[in-house]
């Protein structure tokens, strides 16, 4: 069990992360480095020295981004391949065993609301569809949570511009051409890439998304066949669509051992889209007992830590990073795997 830190600046300090039961480890990032730089060696070591000072583990990175350009497959793309691999090299040299990353182009994760109140007074993130068809992200004022607020809306509009051309099959090619050159280097280091879902996983904005159900996971473990070119299962993204059964993916991908890492959260489907909700099965529309079961019985040992929590409490954390909610989720988790191992 692990548990997401954004590093020192983070409220949530590893002195907390540290008192959740069963805790072993933090998934976190040197975040002070742009995407398509090479980390650098000092700083994967002062911060793994950080980690391993108050007590936890750093096996699992989230993530080291991928720059646009290896996406869109633009010429630039040898040199940014070519750091990727440095930092994968540097990682795996630092102890690090599962580096978790995504391929969707220029926008991460995306909601129309962050403090969607549910009917207990807490509040959480929301998924409109009719809001974000309206929204328009080239726009003046435009800004959501989840995307990288690095570039101009110049740049926005040119980088949208150049997706243009860029088909979901194409897409899936940059994907692939990136992990035939990156699968090996992490074969050598011990270390595996753990490709996280689009979310929400449909295409958005008149974006290409390929990530997002069982026809492009295929695709892309088949393409690299090699125990380094896993997934990160992530419940709540892929669940948001009813196409995805997960219990039936987390089944498949563990018994082939492709899952390296898993985001468990759950989430309600609505008629307007999703809201996420509190972990347990019965808060939403996902089987979270299933999905560990299916893992169990196929033989799943890798990493998991709770995902997105709502705000409880009166905490107003990150958003979907806060502390209580992710804590309880951690403790549910847990209890659910100890008790499907003994039973
Ligand atoms: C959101 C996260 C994502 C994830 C990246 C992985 O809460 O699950 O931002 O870290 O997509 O690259």
């Amino acid at each position: 069990m692990t548990f997401r830190w954004y590093g020192p600046q983070d409220p949530v300090t590893l002195e907390k992360i540290r008192q959740i039961p069963l805790v072993r480890g933090v998934v976190t990032a040197v975040y002070s480095i742009p995407a398509g730089q090479a980390w650098p060696m000092e700083e994967i070591r002062s911060l793994r020295e950080t980690v391993h000072s108050a007590g936890l583990e750093m096996e699992v990175i989230e993530s080291v981004p991928v720059p646009e350009e290896i996406k869109l497959g633009a010429p630039a793309r040898e040199a940014q391949i070519e750091k990727y691999c440095m930092t994968i090299r540097r990682l795996g040299e630092a102890g690090v065993k599962v580096v978790c990353y995504n391929f969707m182009p220029v926008f991460d994760w995306t909601r129309s609301d962050l403090r969607f109140a549910l009917p207990d007074g807490s509040t959480c993130l929301a998924y409109s569809r009719d809001v974000i068809e309206e929204m328009d992200p080239a726009a003046q004022t435009l800004s959501l949570p989840g995307w990288d607020e690095s570039y101009t809306k110049a740049q926005l509009r040119d980088l949208l511009q150049a997706y243009r051309s860029v088909s979901p099959r194409q897409l899936m090619e940059n994907l692939c051409y990136f992990l035939r050159r990156v699968i090996p280097v992490c074969e050598e280091s011990g270390v595996q890439m753990a490709i996280h879902p689009d979310d929400p996983p449909w295409g958005l904005f008149g974006l290409p998304r390929v990530v997002t159900g069982e026809e492009g996971i295929d695709y892309l473990l088949h393409a690299v066949d090699s125990p380094c070119n896993g997934i990160t299962l992530c419940t709540g993204s892929l669940g948001a669509s009813p196409e995805n059964d997960l219990p039936h993916m987390a089944a498949k991908y563990a018994a082939m051992g492709r899952v390296s890492f898993v985001h468990a959260r759950n989430i309600r489907r609505t008629q307007e889209g999703f809201h996420e909700s509190a972990h347990p099965t019965v808060c939403g529309s996902l089987d979270l007992y299933a999905v560990l079961k299916a893992l169990h019985e196929n033989g799943f040992d890798g990493y998991i830590r709770p995902d997105h929590g709502r705000d409880i409490w009166g905490e107003n954390g990150r958003p979907g990073y806060g502390l209580y909610d992710r804590a309880l989720g951690a403790c549910y988790l847990n209890g659910l795997w100890e008790a499907i191992c003994r039973a």
